[in-house]
Formats: structure tokens, sequence, C-alpha cells
């Protein structure tokens, strides 16, 4: 709106590089109406659509200049680069951010003024590119954004899915999905470069050859696809830099194969290409849990062998075969163990087909790449049977085997002091192949163990998480490399996620702080603790909440039909659907306070009750049964309340569908109290949690992932913390058969049980996974907190109904989220782990 453009006309004149922009409009009104002419054959009576594709496409040539810029110089300086290898980037829309981070809303929300549109509803025209699940995905994205605005030389590398995360709908409160059809009208974000193209081989046979006299393995795939480069230029904020996320498309090496064609064989020839389209088709839209499907492993070598074919070229046509010299001009950073098969692709390249002996490259190898753990959960450490691997990739698999002999070898020799049957049962259990422990006959590849092996740092994401990978999961690895293992404590970009989508917010900030420099320097925040108890300054701080509030409640309209009251408490849980992030805990406290609402007479709800507008949103992965029944769970809960005569000014549940990057970015600015709730140790950090807090919402939360660190820098007494703590929870876990539930617990599950939200026989199974303890059931302990957690919800109504405090305390939020830049983030992996120093191009 009008006040986004005010606040960035405050941050442009104190920009230190960015262009400024004159403001004229004239040259860019001709430039859109010429787009629009030009490439889509439009004359006059552009609908917000259109005015968006002749906007974005205007914006792209900018976007270009800016790109060909930072890589002419990055060329003629020959930094150290760090490629960011992600089978995930869940980059949202573009436009906003690009004319944004490159100074140009002054010219562009005037040109589109003058023409008689606002760029709030033309950038509502952009589809968002959704090629992630979730906080993986999404914490890439913020990463290219600190990448580019730190000026450090970087790349993404990942996938150009055809269909990105699957859409959400609801069906009589189920939910369906849909595909996401996301390029048909053309994306002006990427540049296709028909000159980079890599071939990448499947199946086959591995044999020894003499070459030129030198005894060679050569693998000659049965199966080979074309790697075709999209680039998808990435700017950054308040600087010259633009950098890149390069995405392969997966193409037919013959568009057609003739000669099937020619005897008639139309369907074999239409072969070649679906199967090479079937690589880069669909993103598994599975978060946290893999699935152990063959195309995903086909997928994770796909992008992985196309981009180190890619650095290598880059690498020879400047420094020759000098391949000593790699690791001091190049380094990749594996997101999760998804691109771990580089380790073995990079050795293949280097050995076989460039020639260098095992030991020289393994230690080039070991010196390029680093890797990222993103979860704990065991079934979520991807293993890929060696049958399965042998098949796809025989050359991987062998040169797999060979790293796991040396591997184990020099187990041995560094585990010489332990007794014999100890020093095997250790090198069993870090062997990197091993049998399945459900099914001894299978043999399994640990790709975490890989990971760990071939690199040169290993990291968790939140404080926390750091140290459950290096006390538990990979404690044995730790033990023996302690000093490769670090933490980085995930960060988001205050771009997207503060100044841009809350702009009201982003310029009382400014105001307060007398600048705009806290954008790029957010320890700045820190300078609104002098104001959190100013009564003048708490009630703008209220006003742009106030405002953000209503358009979630304009949203819910929209979806739901229902006017909410908009001085309740809006209460938010956007994610994942999954057990271990507990939204069914959630549910039950609603439920709860649901009842407690109906045991009061009109005179006692208007006396005491603070009303709420609870919100949950998140999309459950589609194999995944039990999250499916909790989204039904909350629709029905939800039915039942929202129409409820007498509670309903009280409280309200809504399931928001299809949650996605451009839903939170409404979402989170409206938020008063958010939900953090996973089983203490089972989230490795959480990100929507550090958008919240920078958007002065008020948390609750169990003491895990990031929230611990959050709480740290808000102050502990700000925040609602509740439930076991992460050292307890394996005895608790043993102690399943004694526990005892609390009694409004029992009340609740008879409840469900009972059919007071219909669907009695569907919701059993939810019933079932929490409430039989005697068979061990209930593995994320909701009984245990359920009774602390009612606790603390009671402390949130007592603490929303004194405003001065509640307004303190959202304050000291935005003050303490300065650490939870993706700024800090970065430089301390810049610093750390990739050692790559900051390139920036002259303006
Ligand atoms: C994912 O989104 C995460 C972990 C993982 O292994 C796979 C996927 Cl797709 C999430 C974590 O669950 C979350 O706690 C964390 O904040 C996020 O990754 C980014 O690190």
């Amino acid at each position: 709106g009008r006040s986004a453009l005010r606040v960035q006309a405050v941050a442009e004149a104190e920009r230190p590089t960015a262009a400024k922009s004159s403001g004229s409009a004239e040259p860019v009104t001709t430039d859109i109406t010429s787009k629009l002419k030009y490439l889509f054959g439009r004359n006059g009576d552009y609908t917000n659509a259109d005015a968006y594709q002749g906007t974005a496409w205007s914006v792209r040539e900018k976007l270009i200049d800016s790109f060909n810029k930072t890589h002419e110089h990055w060329k003629k300086e020959d930094p150290k680069f760090i490629y960011y290898l992600s089978a995930e980037f869940l980059m949202g829309r573009s436009l906003t951010n690009t004319v944004y981070n490159l100074g140009l809303e002054g010219e562009y929300g005037n040109a589109l003024r003058e023409m008689g549109y606002h760029m709030e509803k033309v950038a509502d025209a952009e589809r968002d590119a959704a090629l992630g699940n979730g906080g993986l995905g999404r914490l890439a994205a913020c990463f290219l954004d600190s990448m580019a605005t730190l000026d450090l030389p970087g790349w993404g590398y990942g996938i150009r899915y055809k269909y990105g995360m699957f859409k959400q709908g609801l069906k009589d409160g189920y939910q369906v999905e849909m595909p996401d059809i996301w390029l048909t009208k053309g994306n002006p974000w990427e540049v296709r470069r028909d000159d980079v193209k890599f071939e990448v081989g499947f199946g086959g046979r591995v044999e020894r050859k003499k070459v030129n006299g030198k005894e060679m393995t050569v693998w000659t795939p049965s199966e080979k696809v074309i790697a075709q480069a999209y680039d998808n230029p990435i700017p950054g904020y308040a600087t010259p830099t633009t950098s890149n996320l390069r995405l392969w498309d997966a193409v037919p090496v013959h568009e057609f194969d003739l000669s099937a064609f020619n005897a008639g064989d139309y369907d074999r020839a239409m072969l070649e290409r679906e199967r090479a389209e079937g690589i880069s088709a669909v993103l598994y839209p599975n978060d946290s849990t893999p699935e152990g499907k063959e195309l995903r492993l086909k997928q994770q070598y796909f992008f992985v062998c196309a981009s180190l074919q890619d650095v290598m070229s880059r690498f020879r046509a400047v420094h020759g075969a000098n391949w000593e010299a790699l690791p001091e001009k190049a380094c990749f950073q594996l997101n999760d163990t998804h691109p771990t098969i580089a380790v073995a692709e990079l050795m293949r390249l280097l050995v076989d087909v460039e020639g260098l002996e095992w030991d020289a490259a393994w230690t080039i190898t070991t010196k390029c790449l680093n890797y990222t753990n993103h979860t704990v959960m065991p079934e979520a450490l991807e293993k890929w049977p060696v049958k399965v691997m042998a098949k796809m990739l025989p050359r991987h698999m062998e040169i797999i085997e060979v790293i796991n002999e040396g591997w184990t070898k020099w187990l041995g020799v560094h585990l010489k002091d332990l007794k014999s049957e100890e020093r095997a049962k250790k090198i069993a259990a870090m062997s990197i192949i091993h049998a399945n422990p459900w099914n001894a006959d299978e043999m399994l590849v640990n790709m975490a163990y890989l990971a760990v092996v071939g690199s040169s740092a290993v990291n968790g994401v939140a404080a926390i998480h750091s140290n459950i990978v290096k006390d538990e999961i990979l404690n044995d690895f730790y033990e023996i490399f302690p000093s490769k293992f670090q933490n980085k404590t995930n960060g988001v970009t205050p771009r997207r996620w503060l100044a841009w989508c809350n702009p009201e917010l982003a310029q009382l900030i400014t105001e307060a702080l007398g600048s705009s420099e806290w954008i790029n320097d957010t320890e700045k925040l820190a300078g609104l603790r002098a104001f959190a108890s100013d009564p003048a300054f708490q009630a703008k701080w209220a006003a742009v909440k106030k405002a953000k509030k209503a358009k979630l409640a304009e949203l819910i309209k929209k979806i739901h039909g229902d006017d909410v009251n908009q001085n309740a408490l809006f209460d938010i849980q956007i994610k994942r659907i999954h057990e271990y992030k507990r939204q069914y805990l959630n549910v039950l406290s609603i439920i709860w306070r649901y009842k407690q609402l109906k045991k009061m007479t009109p005179e006692q709800r208007k006396a005491s009750a603070v009303p709420r507008v609870c919100v949950i949103g998140g999309k459950a992965a589609s194999a995944y049964d039990m999250a499916k029944r909790i989204i039904r769970l909350v629709t029905a809960v939800g039915e039942v309340i929202n129409k409820d005569p007498e509670t309903k000014d009280y409280l309200r549940l809504y399931f928001l569908p299809d949650y996605n990057v451009t839903l939170a970015e409404t979402i989170i600015p409206a938020a008063e109290l958010s939900q953090h709730i996973s089983t203490a140790g089972t989230e490795a950090s959480g990100t929507s949690n550090m958008k919240f807090q920078m958007n002065g919402c008020l948390i609750m939360g169990t003491w895990d992932g990031a929230n611990i660190e959050i709480a740290e820098e808000t102050g502990v007494e700000n925040v609602f913390v509740f439930g076991v703590r992460a050292e307890e929870i394996n005895q608790l876990r043993k102690d399943r058969k004694n526990f005892k539930t609390d009694p409004r617990w029992d009340e609740l599950m008879k409840d469900i049980e009972g059919g007071m939200f219909g669907d009695k026989d569907y919701f059993k199974p939810l019933v079932d996974s929490v409430n039989n303890m005697k068979v061990g059931n209930d593995w994320f302990l909701l009984a245990n907190d359920f009774a602390g957690y009612l606790a603390a919800q009671e402390e949130v109504d007592a603490t929303y109904k004194d405003q001065a405090e509640w307004l303190r305390r959202s304050i000291m939020y935005t003050a303490g989220s300065g650490k939870f830049s993706s700024d800090r983030t970065i430089r301390e992996y810049a610093e750390d782990i990739w050692h790559v120093k900051p390139a920036r191009p002259s303006a």
C-alpha cells in the first residue's frame, strides 16, 4: 500500500550503495506497456494479472543488468565460491522482493499508480515458486538473500521442478491435494541457458580398461539424460550484488528417438522423453521424513552430477587441470543428506574422468564438502539400499565401498587401544554400509555417515540440536572428530520477513531508531528496548498490529465467510502437520477452552473470558495418514465451536488451507501468539518462530530448537514456556506404562471417542495413538505436557488482559530478534566453514 512506499522512501534515502531511484514514472510506464505489447500482444485494458506480467518482465531487465555486472566482476576477481546444494528452494513470490531489494520501489510504485494500479494488488497476481516443503527449503531461500546482501560469491544449485509443493484444498474438512502448475504462464524470474547443459547417466556397467596406457575405470551408463540450466538471479539488498540460483531441468538426449519413430514405434520414441522429464517433474512432498523412492535418488544424483560438472568446467576454463587448487576456489554445502551422493560423484569425476590418484582426490573431496544436519528423527536419516544404488549408480556404489573400506580400516588403527571385541562393535556401528536393523538381509548405505566422513565440517541448526547431534545421533563420529562438529543457528531474512511483509511496522521501527539501517544490521533492533514501556510508542505499535489483524480477518472472511472479533487474541500455529509438532495438543487445549466457556454464564464469560481466534494451517504429506486425521480433527472442532451461539464471540478455530510462503506473509504480521510446541528435542530449529518474533508476536513454546535461543534473547520471562525437557525424554518414554493421565485429558479423549466432533471411527486411531499408555503409546508425550500447556494458556489469558504488559513484551520480542537474521547465520558459515570473502561489484 501507500505506507509501504513511504517506508521505502525513507529506506532508500539512507541506502549506502543501492542505485537510488529517481521516482520518475514516465520511462517505466512506457517500458511496462511495451512489454505487454510485444511479449503478450496486449493493447490497453490490462487486468492486475496483466499488469503483473508487464511489471515483472520490465523489472527482469534491471535484475539481469545487475546480475551481469556482478558476474563480470566475479569473473575478473576469481574469488572462492560457495555452492549451496539443495533439493529444495522455497522462494515464494519474487516481484516485491526484487523491486525492494533493488531499490526500485519509487519508480515502479509511481509508474503503476500512474497507470491506475496498486503495487500490492499487482504483486498478488504472482504465483509462488514452491520448490520446497517447508523449513529446509525456505531456509535455503533466506540464505540466498543473505549471501547476495553480504556480497558473498555464492550460488544455489537445485532442481527446477515442473510441479512444486502440491496445492492443498479442503473437501468436507479433509485435505485434498492438487498439482502445483506454476510454469504455464512463463516465468520472468528465470533465464534459460541454452549453452549450459550436461549429460547425466544412470545404470549400465563398470569396466577396467587401459586408456592411453593407464589403467582406468570406465562407467558406461545404460540411460542418459541432459541437465539443462536455468538461472534465477538473486538480488541482494542495498548492494549492487545479484547472485544466482541455478536450477536443472531434465530433458531427453534425443528430442525424439528418430529410428524408433521411423519404424512407426511412436510409443517407444516418446518413452525417452517421459523418462527424462520424469526426473525433474515433481517435488517429493515429504518434510523431515523422506520417502525412499528410487526416483528420489535419481533426482538427487541428477542435480548433484550436473552441478559438480558445471563447477568443474568453470574451474578448468580458468585453472586448467590443477585440481589440487579446487578447494581454494570452490566449496559445497550439503543441505541435509539429500545431496550426499556428491561425495562419491566428486571422487568419480576426479579419479575416473580426470585421472587423479585416489588419495589426492579424497583430500580434495573432503576439503570441498560440508554437511548440515536438519533432523534428529532416526527414520528421517536417509539410507539407500545397496541393491538400489548398485543398479542405478554402479560406479558410485563401488566408490562408496572403497571409501568405507578405507574408513573402517582407518578406524581399526585409530581405535587400536580398544579391546578387540569392543573395537569390532564400534567399527560395525560406524560403517557407512550396514545391515537394515529391521531386515538383516538388506544392506543399506547410511547417507549421514557418508556425509560426515566425506566432509570438513558438520553442523546442526540450533544450539540444542547441534548438541544432540554431537551427544546422540552422531556421537561416535563426534568422539573421533570433535573439531569437525559445529553449530550454526538458523536465521531468516529480515527483508522478506519484516521489512517487506510488514511495512507499517518497519516504518515505525525506522522512525523510532532514526534510521533504516536495522534492515541489514538487525542488532540495531535492540534499540527498541528503550521504547518498550513507553505508552505513546505502545499505542502506535498496537495500531500497526490492529491493521495487520484486520487484513487477516479479511482473509478469514474470504475463505470461511465468517466475521471474527478483531479485538480477540489472534493465536496461530502454522507449519507442516506432523505428530512431533503436536497440532493435536493445540486442538485439545482449544476443546478444553470451549468446554470451560460452555460451563460459564453469559455474565461470567463477559466478565472474564479472553476472546481468541485460533488459526491452524499446514500441509500433510500425501501418504501421512495420521497427519491427515489431525487436519480433519481441526476442521471438525472448528465446525462445532464456530457456530455455537453461546461461545462464538469468545472462541473460534479456523483451518487455513494451502499454507505457503505468501500466506505466511499475511498471517505472521497479524499474529499475537504463535505456537511452537514440539516435543523437546524433536524440532531441530524451527524458523517461523524467528519470523513471528521479529513481528512482535509472543511465543508459546517448548524448550526445543531455536525457541531456547529466542527466549534467551527476548528474556525467558517474556515467553510462555512449558513442558518436559529434552534430557527427560528417554526416561519418560521408558516409564510410559506408569504414567497417570490428567482427568481433564481423560475427559477429552472420551469426548472425541464419543463422537462430540462426529467422525468417531476416523478419529479413533488418533485417540489410540496417544491414549493407550500400557502399550507405550503417545511417543511424543502429549499427555505429559498437557497440564503444563493448559497452565501456560491461562498465563497467556492473564497477560493479554494487561495490554500494557502484552505490548511491552511484543516490543521486546522484535527488539530481541537481532540474532535471528540469516545475515548473521551466513556470516558465521562464511567465516567458520566456507572461508569465502565478500566481493562487491562497483555500483
Ligand atoms: C525440513 O524442512 C527440516 C528438516 C529435514 O530434515 C527435512 C526437511 Cl524437508 C526442517 C526442520 O524440521 C526444522 O526444525 C528446521 O528449522 C528446518 O529444517 C531448517 O533447518
